[in-house]
């Protein structure tokens, strides 16, 4: 490699290079280190807030260091890289997660110079692992390791399961040694914080860089330059659209790099997760500065940091502001100079691109990056447009996570053409092309153009289609479980597969990360499964498939007795939160936490995932309890047909869905009434839990003893949060969609309770519902009506008709009186084999985990590199 060091000043280098933390007291070193200079403080005003910010920094200096050398050894070494595009990413925290992942116990020599990769060194009697040294140590130190992990403000940069999943999967592919960074941007504010008050959900910003953040690396020496939009010199010789061509660009702005590492468990291995931030250039409006205008030629530049200001919180739907498109533009052309920059180093010919770079498209939102890598093929490095495209397509590989219309992305090209004038040219003469074969192949299909043309005509104004545009720029399109990797090659990509053939489209089925999910999450369970498998370095977590060895012990009664302890412990946790979060008072009964079935549904708030239909059920329930009552009934007797139950809802409503929000409403309104109910007493309670996020994940789902996966079939392309409450012995109600379906066939059927139609049947009960009045079933009317009444809303009674209405009124789009009976029926199902069969009910929620391996998101790495990606671990 070439150095800037000239070769007598390199043993100097040598002598000081730094080192790693590898005992107790280097790291109390370290961290009292950054707590005197980094921070200037001292042990006289070191609070745990500093605590958490001195071990961040020592830990992230290990991090680093590991770093250094695992983009020293991608250098030298040039491996085909992976490049994973993802507008969100949710990670959550990192402290935790890097003390598990640097546990140095393997024996992976990254080291370049042949040094490191080195065991933890242990004190006589100490702990094992690098979590459990720094414990002690903060614990030496005047500290504990739970309160410093507290600390730390989740990056929350996504919504919900798409932003989740592109974390979990750069977890894995730094665990499984893939070359591979995350591009993504770096949003000043991240999720807005929720606030629920009086019922209703209220958006706070959330300014996650308040205090800093100990985990990234500003890199101010890689910035590229970004242009906005003027206008294509189309005069004299430039007419053709497909040779070179120049765009003189309006507004310039700089996309400026953070780096935050990646640690893989049981690796020295540290990827990159590269965010862009907009900046000002330095470059100044003279005209505006001449005429006096200095104030507002300052202003103007202020302007391009808006462009990283903000994540939109919007999930599985799209708004089309043109901000947005600007953050995607922004964000692919950054993200592509730097890709290309690092390749010309090779000093490779174009044509090996593909050979060595892989560029994954999570979602449409980046299909830009197609469009701008043409772009500099053509214009800017004078390929041929044909060369130039075959290395585009060969490069490329999409995502799809929904077939939702409402979420497909669409711009339309007005604001397109008057952004990115270029690019507009260049997606007309790409749909040309694309047409012009799909022509040739079909010459009598006239409907065919006009179903698969890249710009969709007929609307008010013209629109370009991004799916389309990305399955025609890409040689893969995966979705994100078998079902609906199915269902789209049937649907929104129909005509597509009539054209490329079916081998384009492929299944990746979604997975989670085990180290955070389980190990992280769930401490408990983790210590049994590695004592049961005496596995005391946690090597299973590399080896999902290898819990399968739990089965055997999935009726014996001492194991089960184990378990179940486990899942109390966590129930327990959680009730602790729950308590914290309503003011200290307690709403769970602790007294009889083992009777009580926490039942949990906790995901974005959207009408497809029908957290109604789950209300609606505890209304029912509520209902039905009320009414023995009334008949005279003891509470036992309500007790043995409803035993004990606490419902727990979670998650966020987009701030413009007006439905979501209401059903938000409805929930806390509910569980209002419900709670208060003396003659009630603790047999039900409602709980909404504010501010849903992923460490409030990690503590609720290890808790779950239910949790419920009820979208409408054929809605949710995967769902991820249900492997995440398998992996975590919590059983499952669940439609036939998204992978409950490979759930089902993976843990077993008898372990998982399906109810409702399947995604076959909802396209005619859809049209049933339009031409004929919805038919209520009978249960379902009555709380309806009991909603009606206003017996949820005294003060304002209509106030949750419009959820009623949609069902009575609107066609019932989500079939929720289709499902309801079967939902019903099963949840009764549940409440009979928690209450009475409890052996068995331990014995699948043993089995669920014993059968979750498959869903190890280190599973789904493997699939795209050997399947989309070609590409192979470098480990050594
Ligand atoms: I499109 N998903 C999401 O979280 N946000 C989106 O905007 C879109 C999809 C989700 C799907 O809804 C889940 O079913 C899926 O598990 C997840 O993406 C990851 O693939």
């Amino acid at each position: 490699i070439d150095a800037t060091i000239p070769l007598k000043s390199r043993s100097l280098w040598q002598k000081h290079q730094v080192k790693k933390f590898e005992n107790a007291d280097q790291f109390e070193g370290r961290f009292i280190d950054h707590v005197e200079t980094t921070l200037a403080r001292s042990l006289y005003n070191c609070d745990d807030l500093a605590a958490y910010e001195a071990t961040s920094m020592a830990v992230r200096d290990n991090l680093t260091i590991d770093w250094n050398k695992t983009q020293q050894k991608f250098t030298t070494r040039d491996p085909k890289r992976i490049y994973y595009l993802s507008l969100e990413f949710l990670m959550g925290r990192a402290l935790d997660n890097a003390l598990i992942n640097m546990d140095i116990s393997d024996k992976n020599e990254t080291d370049v110079n042949g040094a490191s990769g080195k065991p933890t060194k242990k004190k006589e009697g100490a702990a094992t692992n690098t979590k459990e040294m720094v414990a002690e140590s903060l614990d030496e130190l005047g500290f504990r390791l739970e309160d410093v992990i507290e600390q730390e403000p989740d990056a929350a940069l996504g919504n919900g399961g798409l932003g989740r999943l592109a974390a979990c999967f750069i977890d894995s592919m730094a665990t499984e040694n893939i070359p591979a960074w995350g591009y993504g941007l770096r949003y000043e504010y991240g999720i807005f914080a929720q606030k629920i008050i009086d019922g209703y959900q209220v958006e706070t910003p959330d300014y996650w860089l308040n205090l800093g953040n100990a985990w990234e690396i500003e890199r101010n020496e890689v910035q590229f330059p970004v242009t906005f939009y003027g206008y294509v010199d189309r005069s004299e010789k430039n007419t053709s659209t497909l040779a070179p061509s120049q765009w003189i660009g309006g507004e310039r702005v700089l996309a400026c790099a953070y780096d935050f590492p990646v640690p893989g468990y049981k690796t020295s291995n540290v990827n990159n997760l590269r965010l862009w931030k907009a900046k000002p250039t330095t470059e100044f409006d003279f005209a505006k500065f001449n005429s006096g205008d200095y104030q507002n030629s300052v202003e103007a530049q202020q302007r391009a940091e808006s462009i990283t200001a903000c994540l939109y919180p919007n999930d599985n739907f799209e708004q089309g502001k043109e901000l947005r498109l600007k953050q995607q533009y922004f964000w692919c052309s950054a993200s592509l100079h730097d890709i290309i920059r690092r390749y010309k180093k090779t000093k490779r010919p174009w044509r090996e691109f593909p050979d060595q770079v892989a560029i994954q498209l999570n979602d449409t939102h980046p299909t830009l990056a197609v469009v701008e890598l043409q772009r500099i093929l053509v214009d800017l490095e004078k390929l041929d447009w044909h060369d130039a495209w075959d290395i585009v397509t060969k490069t490329f590989a999409y995502t799809n996570h929904t077939v939702m219309q409402e979420a497909l992305e669409k711009w339309p090209v007005g604001l397109f053409g008057h952004l990115l004038p270029r690019h507009l040219e260049i997606i007309y003469d790409i749909n040309w092309f694309f047409l012009q074969d799909v022509a040739k192949k079909f010459p009598k299909d006239v409907d065919l153009l006009s179903r698969i043309s890249i710009i969709e005509e007929g609307g008010q104004e013209r629109q370009i289609r991004m799916a389309f545009l990305a399955v025609v720029g890409s040689h893969k399109v995966n979705g994100v479980a078998e079902l609906h990797s199915e269902l789209i090659k049937t649907t929104i990509f129909g005509d597509f597969v009539k054209f490329f053939g079916p081998s384009k489209f492929t299944n990746v089925t979604n997975g989670i990360t085990p180290r955070r999910w389980l190990k992280s999450a769930n401490p408990a369970l983790d210590k049994l499964i590695s004592e049961t498998l005496q596995d005391p370095e946690g090597n299973y977590l590399l080896d999902m498939p290898a819990l399968t060895k739990l089965s055997a012990l999935a009726d014996d009664k001492e194991f089960q007795k184990k378990w179940y302890k486990v899942k109390k412990d966590n129930k327990i946790r959680l009730a602790d939160l729950i308590k914290k979060l309503n003011g200290g008072v307690d709403i769970i009964d602790r007294e009889h936490i083992d009777d009580t079935l926490f039942d949990m549904q906790v995901k974005r708030i959207h009408e497809y995932k029908r957290q109604q239909l789950n209300i609606f059920g505890v209304i029912y329930r509520y209902l039905a309890m009320k009414t023995m009552i009334a008949n005279g009934a003891s509470l036992k007797e309500v007790e043995e047909k409803f035993p004990r139950k606490v419902s727990f809802f979670g998650g966020k409503s987009a701030p413009g869905y007006y439905m979501a929000k209401l059903i938000i409403k409805l929930i806390n309104s509910v569980g209002d009434v419900i709670n208060n109910d003396v003659e009630i007493g603790n047999l039900l309670k409602v709980v909404f839990i504010p501010e849903y996020n992923v460490s409030k994940a990690e503590i609720i789902i290890p808790a779950s003893d239910l949790s419920e996966h009820i979208s409408t079939a054929g809605t949710e392309a995967s769902g991820t949060s249900n492997m995440k409450f398998a992996m975590n012995g919590g059983l499952i109600i669940g439609t036939v969609d998204g992978a409950n379906v490979e759930i089902t066939r993976e843990i077993g059927e008898d372990n998982i309770f399906l109810f409702g139609n399947l995604s076959e049947n909802v396209e005619e009960l859809r049209y049933n519902h339009q031409y004929q009045e919805t038919p209520i079933p009978e249960d379902l009317d009555k709380v309806l009506k009991h909603i009606e009444e206003g017996n949820f809303s005294p003060e304002n009674p209509n106030e949750f008709q419009p959820i009623v209405d949609t069902i009575k009124a609107h066609g019932d789009y989500y079939l929720c009186s289709d499902d309801f009976d079967s939902y019903i029926a099963t949840q009764e199902l549940v409440d009979q084999v928690f209450h009475t069969q409890r052996d068995e009910w331990t014995k699948k929620s043993i089995l669920s985990v014993a059968n979750c391996g498959f869903f190890s998101s280190d599973r789904c790495i493997q699939e795209y590199s050997e399947t989309i990606w070609n590409v192979e671990p470098v480990k050594k």
